[in-house]
Parts: C-alpha cells; structure tokens; sequence
C-alpha cells in the first residue's frame, strides 16, 4: 500500500544579496527535486535580525509542504538548495544567502486510508543534526506570523490555535509586511492574488487605484499610503488621513451591475469589522452602507468608486480608511465628536498592530468576495446581516430628499436598506441615495 504522504512546514529566511530571488529559487529547486509539492506559501516579511544583529534584515517566509522524504533525508534536500545557491559557513545566525528550516514534521501513523486527522501525528525528535519542532520556532515573529498565516487553525502544545498569537503585538516586532500575494506565483504555485503598492504621501490611494485601473491594472491591486493629502469621502467630503491610518484602495473587476455594488462596501465592511475584532478584541459592526464602528464611533469608512462599460462593470476601487493608530486632534472638531482611533499612536505596537490588522482584512476580503462572485449575494448575506448592527434599529433616512422615519428590517437583494415606517410600508432605500441618522444617544451620524 502507498505510504500517504508527510507534510512539513518550512521557514526560509535570507539576508544577503537578492534576498526575495534567493527565496524564490530555493522553492523553485525543491518543486524541481520532485521529492516535496509546495501546498501553500506565506506572504513576504521583512524582519530585524535576532540572535545575532550586526547583520542586515532578513526577508522571512513559511511554506507548508507534502513530501515522501523521511525528516532526515528533507533536511538534506534543504541543505544541498542552500549550498547550491551558494551558501558559506559564517557564524552562528550569521548572514546567510539562504536558510530553509524544517519547522515542523507530520505524518499519517499507520498505513490505513483513508487518511483522517485524527491519524496525523507529529514527529518529534532530538539529534545532533535536527531536532523537531524547531526548538526556537515559538520565540520568533518571523516564523510564527508567516506560519499562522499559512495554517491558522494549528494547534499549539497549549491547545490554543496559532492564529491566536498573530493578535499578540509582540510577535510583530521588528516584523513589516513585505511583498503578500503573487509574489511567488513564478514558483508555480496558486496565488492569494494581492498586489501591494506602498506609497508614502499620496493625494488620494483611490485616485491612484483609478488612473492604475485606467491601464489595465488586474483585480487584487491594492494602494495603502502612509498618508493622503486630498483623500476623498462620501458626497465629496474630505477624508482626513493622518499618518498611523491605514489608508487603502482595493482594485476590484467583478462582472456585475451597479445595483450589486452596494454589496462591495458590505463586504469591505465586514471584513474590516471582523478584522478589528480577531486583532484589537473590539466589539467592531458595520453601519449600513459604509462605515464600521466601535462602541458608536466611526473608525472605518468605505468609499467605493466604480466605472462601467454599458451595462457591465469595468471595475471598482474600494477605498477602505481605518483610524488604527491617528491622533484624533488631527481631526476637525466635528469630526472628532463622532470618530474613534484604535489604539493611541503613542502605543508601542502600533504599527505592528497596523500590520496585522491589514493582513486579516485582506484575508477576510478575499475569502467574502469570491462567496460573493462563486454564490451571489446569498452566500454571504448571513454573514453582513450578523455584522451589520443598523438592522433592528429606528433609522432617519434622506431618500431622494424626503426624510423617511421607521425601522431597519433587513437587507434586500440589492444590497439595499429595507425601512418599515409607522404606517407599516416597507421603504427600500439604496445606498447610493441616503444619509442616514440614527435618533438617541451614542450612535454616529453621517
Ligand atoms: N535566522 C536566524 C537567526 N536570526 N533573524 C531573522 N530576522 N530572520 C531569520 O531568518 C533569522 C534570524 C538563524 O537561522
Ligand atoms: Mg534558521
Ligand atoms: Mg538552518
């Protein structure tokens, strides 16, 4: 009978010459050994040096592997990459064009298939030339956050999961989101399919998302700027953006119509909302159509701008600006009465957590938009319904100039907010026509 194959996590990290080329041919090289399939693989970090600092930064990665090789013999195949890209001895934890860790090692226990997690089991071991699980794994940001990133739902020795430690700001440290996405398509592997462009000051990361689109920029094109001098709110308002916001635009090309765009700030919503709660442990909602808030204050607006050709959506830019780490009294007063920051900019972490924040929402971007293209508005509609803290409440709503009073319902298929007023009509509003006010005490007004 066929042994099932083992799995193993991989860190690679290098800190000489072309760090990013060096990563990707030691891939590359083990794909073409044919002895290990690459399954999945991080986003690209860079990181301080730790152990030994005197040494430039690293870029980290972590890939999950399937491989017939024994633990020893992987490790060989990890040492001949290393070598035939021209590894030399220096120092412990000293510079290095290449480094491929086996992390962690699990194999099916028995020959009995089908397989089933119950028979995995990880090996462990302790010898001159490996020890298994990585001994210094748990310490390191740079292979605990790319590892969560791969596998969140690992378990560790203590019973919690993995993803668990990417809330905690520490592992963070000396940490920066490098390159996410495609980076390692040339690998030959599927792509999680962000393309990020950084930028320090702009005007606006969704005129810059616009004029990209214009020129055939593709889907997963994402602008975050440190900040934006002119950034843009709804009904031409100004967003202000100071610096320690996540500041960001998401180039979109679904094949819709524009009733069904309303459900891109829907989704844009949820994934902040539920990104603000796995990171900062904030009670994070969604007010319908386009802001996130925490305990009443706005933290988050959405403005998604779109062009059509005909009937058929050319493409949309979603712009996503979150107040992660701002000084408030940057803000205009009125701003300010109805807004929130995170966290201070003076905490520690704040960048780290700025980091990780962004990382979850472009995860739980992507996971709710293809629900969205492969099922329709249906198979995500619980889910907004769960985040979107407007439905049961008395809501005043401008629609098409005459003020309308009564309570949210639901969401209708469109995206739409469903109104019965006292008379007991239903009023179905859309997105694009309102302001909508919400009469009592600590809930945000447009
Ligand atoms: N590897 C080490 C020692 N220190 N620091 C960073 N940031 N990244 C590494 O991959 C690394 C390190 C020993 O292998
Ligand atoms: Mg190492
Ligand atoms: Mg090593």
């Amino acid at each position: 009978m066929k042994r099932t194959p083992a799995h193993a996590y991989l860190g690679f990290g290098s800190n000489l010459e072309e760090r990013r080329e060096n990563i990707t041919n030691g891939l590359a090289m083990l794909r073409e050994s044919g002895q290990v399939k690459i399954i999945k693989i991080s986003s690209l970090y860079e990181t301080e040096p730790m152990g030994y600092t005197r040494q430039g930064l690293f870029l980290n990665a972590v890939a999950l592997v399937e491989t017939d090789l024994s633990p020893q013999d992987l490790l060989s195949l990890c040492k001949s990459v290393e070598v035939q890209l021209g590894r030399k001895p220096t120092v412990r934890w000293g510079p290095r064009i290449l480094d491929i860790d086996i992390l962690m090692y699990f194999m099916e226990s028995g020959d009995t298939l089908p397989s089933d997690s119950e028979n995995v089991i990880q090996v462990e071991l302790d010898t001159q030339a490996l020890t298994l699980p990585h001994p210094r794994m748990w310490e390191r940001g740079f292979v605990i956050i790319p590892l969560a990133e791969v596998s969140p739902n690992l378990l560790m020795a203590d019973g919690r999961r993995i993803k668990s430690l990417i809330q905690d700001f520490r592992m963070w440290t000396g940490l920066r989101l490098f390159e996410t996405g495609p980076w390692w398509q040339e690998v030959g592997v599927n792509c999680k399919g962000w393309q990020i462009m950084r930028f320090a000051e702009v005007e606006s990361t969704n005129t810059i998302a616009v004029n990209l689109a214009s020129f055939g920029a593709p889907e997963g094109t994402c602008i975050i700027a440190e900040t934006q001098s002119a950034g843009r709110g709804r009904r031409g308002r100004l967003w202000h953006s100071p610096s320690g916001g996540l500041w960001l635009s998401i180039l979109l090309r679904p094949k819709i119509q524009s009733p069904d765009v309303g459900w891109l700030s829907l989704i844009a919503g949820v994934a902040v909302s539920s990104a603000i709660r796995d990171t900062f442990q904030l009670p994070a909602v969604v007010k319908w159509p386009n802001d996130v808030l925490v305990s009443g204050k706005k933290v988050c607006g959405i403005l998604p701008e779109t062009r059509f050709i005909g009937d058929e959506m050319d493409f949309a830019v979603v712009g996503i600006g979150v107040n992660v780490a701002i000084d408030t009294s940057l803000l205009p007063r009125k701003v300010q009465e109805t807004s929130a920051t995170l966290v201070s900019p003076d905490h520690p972490f704040a960048s780290e957590a700025r980091e990780a924040l962004t990382v979850s929402l472009l995860d739980n971007f992507s996971l709710l938009y293809r629900q969205f293209l492969s099922e329709g508005f249906s198979g995500i509609l619980q889910e907004v319904k769960e985040y979107c803290d407007t439905l049961g409440r008395e809501v005043i709503v401008s629609h098409l100039g005459m003020p309308v009073h009564g309570i949210a319902v639901d969401i209708d298929s469109d995206a739409g907010l469903i109104i019965r007023t006292e008379s007991g009509e239903d009023i179905h509003v859309m997105s694009g026509e309102v302001s909508i006010r919400v009469p009592g005490a600590g809930y945000a007004c447009e």
